[in-house]
């Protein structure tokens, strides 16, 4: 049987890869597809059955994605874009699933894809240089490179509550929604969680549920998307402005189009500001922080967006007791991710639907039959969990990760994420993620930083083919220096003032560092730039005929 450090596996025959890629979602996609071409022997795997990652996960009723689809779409290839046509401006997740299905068709990437396929461990071997990569059936891989495109949220938080096991009804995490489509109807339907997912299902969940109660313990910031079909002639006239539309989305710090300005929030009187805002919510989306350029930075008009939120909901629902438990009170606008909704408040006014704080009345336990909280006890027939995700690092922390003279990952990481540019691990060497920790990544449309970090992996890739290159590594200094400086950015902003996951702070004893980077995508695609201009400083480099084990490495071209 062969041995592979501290893990039996099968004694199937390795598969031997130049680069092995984890996660077929967008990252995972695009990756391959680029390695492809570049002729590099690179396979992709997935736990789930198709691609799509989180897309394919998250198939709760409501879910959608909150940046345009015009913009939250690849924009490497023109022959796509201009073959695929969104139907709305804010998709919905059957569309997105869709539109990877069509991509991953166009490119005839499942054919070098290994669905239904979980990584246990990863063990870097120092004689060759080489990642040893084993499935949970016992596979194994050996592969020089491995790209980590495994998703910042993309592993479930565990519902950290009393008794939930001995809950007998119907449980639904959002985030391993089933495939067949769940029928609530005429149920006593219990949700937890109000981030952006919670929000997104409620309306769609309460117009089945015989009863519903929604068991809100936080409640967040949420703006109307106004969501809309997107219109034939609209559509044709946005692909043939494509390019224009791209160039323009690349300049923004967000990675999409937003109207961004200098004004300030107390430039202009009371009524004025006031008109602004209005037509902003009227507008519906993110429009609203195109307003004023001080909303996330100023306290002071931070409030005037809190002020405009309350005056909403107090408009939008109808019972004042309600109304005032919808209000966030404990965090600034925007200190946690802002949410997008379609008839989130308006579903409080439904005379099945209660909200129970459960913060004020806290949960005590699940038994057999539904919650019981501190004061009252809600019989559910089934429970809805939407409870979110051990972010950014969850997912590469699930995987046994060892690197040079056996490093484990888990303990480098016990006290919060360091990487440099959140590509790359010191200690960890051919190692590289895709929108890992201390990136932009979700701060930004996430497709955009996806291409972003895409190119770069592979540019880096091409130069050590070029230049005989076998190993590549993080040096400490530079590592140390790109956490610092992370933190530098983060550490005034309203973002460290909530407990968000951003924070690592939704998950127990999760350690509190701000994740990722929160310099804008502009600013970060020119310092990965500089430092590719730079021959990769930072980086230390192995060639074959220096390298300890004396190998000589090439990197084959795939096979036509
Ligand atoms: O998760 P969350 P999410 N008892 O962590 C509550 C992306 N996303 O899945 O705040 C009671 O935001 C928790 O309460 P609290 C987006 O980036 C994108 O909603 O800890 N409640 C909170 O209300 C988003 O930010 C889209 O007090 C408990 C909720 O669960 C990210 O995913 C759509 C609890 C978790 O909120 C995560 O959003 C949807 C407990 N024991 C999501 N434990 C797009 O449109 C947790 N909660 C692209």
């Amino acid at each position: 049987m062969l041995e592979v450090t501290g893990t039996s596996v099968s004694n199937k025959s390795a598969e031997t890869l130049n680069v092995l890629i984890v996660g077929a979602g967008f990252g995972g996609m695009y990756m391959l597809q680029k390695l492809r071409e570049m002729g590099f022997r690179v396979k992709a795997v997935d736990r789930a059955k198709g691609v799509g990652g989180t897309w394919y996960w998250n198939r709760y009723p409501g879910a959608r994605c909150d940046v345009v689809s015009l913009d939250y779409s690849y924009s490497f290839s023109d022959k796509i874009q201009q073959a695929w046509t969104w139907k709305e401006k804010y998709a919905a997740q059957p569309e997105i699933l869709a539109y990877a299905e069509f991509v991953a068709r166009e490119l005839d990437l499942p054919k070098d894809i290994r669905f239904e396929t979980d990584i246990v461990s990863m063990n870097f071997d120092d004689d060759t240089s080489c990642w040893h990569v084993t499935t949970g059936a016992g596979d194994l891989f050996i592969a020089q490179h491995v790209v980590m495109a495994t998703g910042c949220l993309s592993t479930p938080k565990a519902p950290d509550i009393p008794g939930i096991n001995d809950f007998r009804g119907e449980v639904y995490f959002t985030s391993r929604w089933p495939e067949k489509p769940v029928s609530f109807g005429g149920k006593n339907v219990g949700l937890i969680g109000t981030g952006s997912t919670g929000i997104q299902a409620l309306p769609e969940l309460a117009k089945q549920a015989g009863r519903m109660f929604v068991l809100q313990r936080t409640p967040s910031y949420t703006l109307p998307a106004r969501n809309e079909p997107l219109d034939p002639g609209y559509m044709t006239q946005a692909k043939q402005n494509y390019a224009q539309r791209r160039a323009e989305a690349k300049n923004h710090q967000a990675g999409h189009l937003r109207a961004t300005t200098d004004r300030k929030t107390f430039s202009m009187d009371e009524q004025e500001r006031r008109q602004r805002f209005e037509d902003a919510w009227g507008r519906g989306g993110l429009d609203i922080l195109g307003e004023f350029g001080d909303l996330l930075i100023d306290d002071k008009a931070n409030e005037e967006i809190v002020r405009l939120v309350h005056e909403k909901i107090d408009t939008l629902v109808r019972n004042p007791e309600t109304a005032a438990k919808l209000k966030p009170r404990s965090f600034p606008f925007a200190g946690r991710r802002i949410c997008l909704d379609t008839d989130f408040y308006e579903t409080f006014n439904r005379h099945n639907v209660e909200l129970v704080d459960v913060t004020a009345d806290p949960i005590s336990h699940f038994d057999e039959k539904g919650v019981v909280t501190k004061s009252r006890r809600y019989d559910l027939d089934a429970l809805v969990l939407a409870v979110g995700f051990d972010a950014m690092t969850g997912a590469l922390l699930a995987i046994d990760i060892k690197g040079q003279g056996g490093r484990d990952l888990r303990e480098k990481w016990a006290s919060g994420p360091a990487t440099y540019l959140g590509i790359a691990i010191e200690g960890f060497p051919n190692l590289y993620m895709i929108t890992g920790p201390g990136s932009p990544s979700v701060l930004t449309n996430m497709v955009a930083s996806i291409e972003q970090h895409v190119e770069w992996i592979a540019d880096l890739l091409a130069h050590m083919r070029d230049t005989g290159q076998v190993r590549v590594e993080a040096e400490e200094a530079a590592e140390t220096g790109w956490v610092k400086h992370n933190y530098e950015i983060a550490k005034d902003s309203l973002l460290m003032k909530a407990n968000s996951w951003f924070l690592g702070a939704n998950v127990p004893g999760k350690p509190r560092v701000f994740m990722p980077y929160a310099g804008g995508l502009v600013t970060y695609r020119k310092i990965c730039e500089g430092i590719a201009a730079e021959g990769y400083s930072g980086f230390r480099f192995t060639d074959a005929n220096h390298h300890e084990g004396g190998i000589k490495r090439e990197f084959p071209v795939s096979e036509p």
